[in-house]
């Protein structure tokens, strides 16, 4: 039997560390709280890392269930906003259950981050007026960074990306029956993570930034590139666009035909571009690379024309000298490209000669082109694909002749594309709705399907145009959404720009030079087979390459809220 001294000792101590573990808890909970970097990143929660514009919708898809969230303010660590999950909703391409933190009414400009108990929390976000100014540059020296045919240098954050120039004898005529001479091809952007170039990818991709630039360029003509053309006589935007379109125009045969490319037989290594010695050839010639090359030097000369009369009028009349070779080829003529294994972009050409031919009226005015652009129409149904790409660029034209201020269309058939416009805008709105990461695709997954999620805002915005509904302009925002973050891997897929972005492209100067980062600015083409097939992998050029027309359509969703 224990004396009654030992009770009472093993009682005070006993009392003396439960009095402990209390203290020990209480500093827990008070560093915990003061410590908010503390809480861990949960890749639960999934928005937009860049950020939000004050007046928007602003919400996160969460792949877990929770009840309540805080928006907290970093720099003070402070609630600023509290509010309650809603859903779950099935979200089918993903196979998940998706709850919904809606922050909408927050508005106040700032950085931000989610915090849910029993989550985690979100990567920071901004709120702010400009917060795509920033990446509206980067993405549109992208462009500039895949310049062929000269030395190019840009910073990103402390790393400067740069090559020496390159390819600068493009490109030999052996298989296009000029024997081993050469035709100066040189210049251009590279196509995409290959230094090839091709004609047709050119075409949607320059399309769509001159789409940007009616439609929007009373902003973009303010914005700075710092390009070596910057403070000359064009805004930098449309310098940019004059890098391609004066390879262009040496693409075109003496007799208008275009050359369908300029490239290696077959893909090169991952070398950097001014080390590639693998001779490059002009291959082939299409009635689609002649269509498409008739569209953008007739838009780029309506572009140029304010600025510079001489260029205008060589744009023009390169483009009515192919539109005239087309008139005397009206068949479809695919190019010979046998002998080559490298990028194809072989496609029917009726939507590039709509396209051809509205841009060419567009510029001209000429009535006999908008006869033969309104027989297109009527041919093709007047119809708005909701998806389009470099293989259909029948709704560039489309916009085209509806936005048109000239006189002497048809009034109904105005009236049935407006309509088809209109349907297929109000489509894309639903489906982002429906779907649980506000995706404008919903769940259509293919080779370069974020390209595509990009260019839903091309068909909005005309839509935006058309009736100043906002609810467009909000479903553009979802796409930029998406892409930056409110996606199943809660990862941006722009390279240099938001949370966690792409590090290894499918990109051969990022995968050849001593940097660790990639070229900064660059949308990935994303998930092909379902929803969880990306990897951030350089050898994966299915879902992890990086090319011009993915990057065009990212720089007009961009160029929306500049
Ligand atoms: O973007 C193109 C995609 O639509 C095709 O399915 C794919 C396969 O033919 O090719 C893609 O384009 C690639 C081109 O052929 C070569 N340069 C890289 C392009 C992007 O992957
Ligand atoms: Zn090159």
């Amino acid at each position: 039997m224990r004396t009654r001294k030992a009770q009472i000792i093993s009682a005070v101590i006993v009392a003396a560390g439960a009095l402990l573990f209390v203290l020990w808890r209480i500093i827990l909970f008070l560093g915990g709280t003061g410590m908010q970097e503390a809480t861990s990143i949960s890749p639960s929660i999934r928005l937009n890392t860049i950020g939000y514009l004050p007046d928007y919708p602003k919400r996160a898809s969460v792949a877990h269930r929770f009840e309540r969230f805080a928006v907290v303010r970093v720099s003070d660590g402070r609630t600023v906003y509290e509010g309650e999950a809603s859903g779950p909703v099935t979200n089918s391409d993903t196979e998940e259950q998706i709850y919904i933190a809606d922050f909408s009414a927050l508005k106040s400009p700032g950085e931000y981050r989610l915090e849910i108990p029993g989550v985690g929390s979100s990567p920071t976000f901004r709120i702010g007026a400009n917060v795509y100014a920033a990446p509206f540059v980067t993405a549109t020296r992208a462009m500039y960074l895949w310049r062929c045919g000269t030395a190019v240098s840009g910073k990103h954050g402390e790393d400067i990306f740069a090559h020496g120039a390159c390819h600068l004898e493009d490109a030999y005529m052996d298989y296009v029956g000029g024997g081993n001479t050469r035709k100066d091809t040189t210049g251009g952007w590279h196509d995409a993570g290959d230094y090839n170039k091709y004609v047709v990818n050119a075409g949607v991709t320059v399309g769509v930034m001159l789409r940007a630039w009616e439609d929007l360029g009373t902003r973009l003509r303010r914005v700075r590139l710092d390009i070596p053309e910057s403070g000359g006589k064009l805004p930098d935007y449309l310098a940019e666009i004059k890098w391609e379109i004066d390879w262009l125009l040496k693409m075109q045969a003496e007799d208008g035909r275009v050359y369908h490319k300029v490239s290696t037989r077959n893909f090169g290594g991952f070398i950097p571009p001014e080390a590639e010695k693998e001779p490059r050839y002009l291959a082939g010639w299409s009635t689609a690379a002649t269509a498409d090359f008739v569209a953008m030097t007739a838009a780029f000369a309506r572009a140029v024309q304010p600025y510079d009369r001489a260029y205008a009028d060589r744009c023009l009349q390169a483009a009515l000298k192919s539109w005239q070779f087309l008139q005397k080829n009206p068949q479809n003529i695919p190019a010979d490209l046998r002998g080559f294994s490298t990028g194809a972009y072989q496609t029917n050409d009726p939507d590039d000669r709509l396209w051809a031919v509205a841009e060419l009226w567009e510029t001209t005015g000429d009535p006999e082109l908008l006869k033969d652009l309104e027989q297109r129409i009527r041919e093709q149904r007047a119809q708005v694909d909701q998806i389009f790409d470099w293989g259909d660029v029948r709704n560039l034209g489309l916009i085209t002749y509806l936005l048109s201020r000239r006189n002497g269309r048809d009034s109904a058939l105005v009236a049935q594309v407006r309509s088809n416009l209109l349907a297929t805008a109000d489509r894309i709105v639903q489906t982002a709705q429906s779907h649980g990461y506000a995706r404008p695709l919903g769940t259509t997954y293919y080779w370069g399907c974020n390209g595509a999620v990009a260019r839903q805002s091309v068909l909005l915005y005309a839509a935006y145009r058309l009736t100043r509904k906002t609810e467009y302009l909000h479903t553009i925002a979802d796409a930029l959404n998406h892409l930056f973050g409110r996606n199943y891997f809660g990862r941006s897929f722009v390279t240099g720009l938001g949370y966690r972005p792409p590090m290894r492209p499918h990109d051969r100067r990022s995968g050849s030079d001593k940097v660790d980062a990639p070229y900064p600015g660059y949308l990935v083409g994303g998930a092909e087979r379902n929803a969880k097939d990306w990897r951030d992998e350089e050898a994966d050029f299915r879902t992890n390459e990086i090319a011009i027309n993915w990057n065009g359509a990212l720089i007009y969703a961009l160029a929306v809220f500049v």
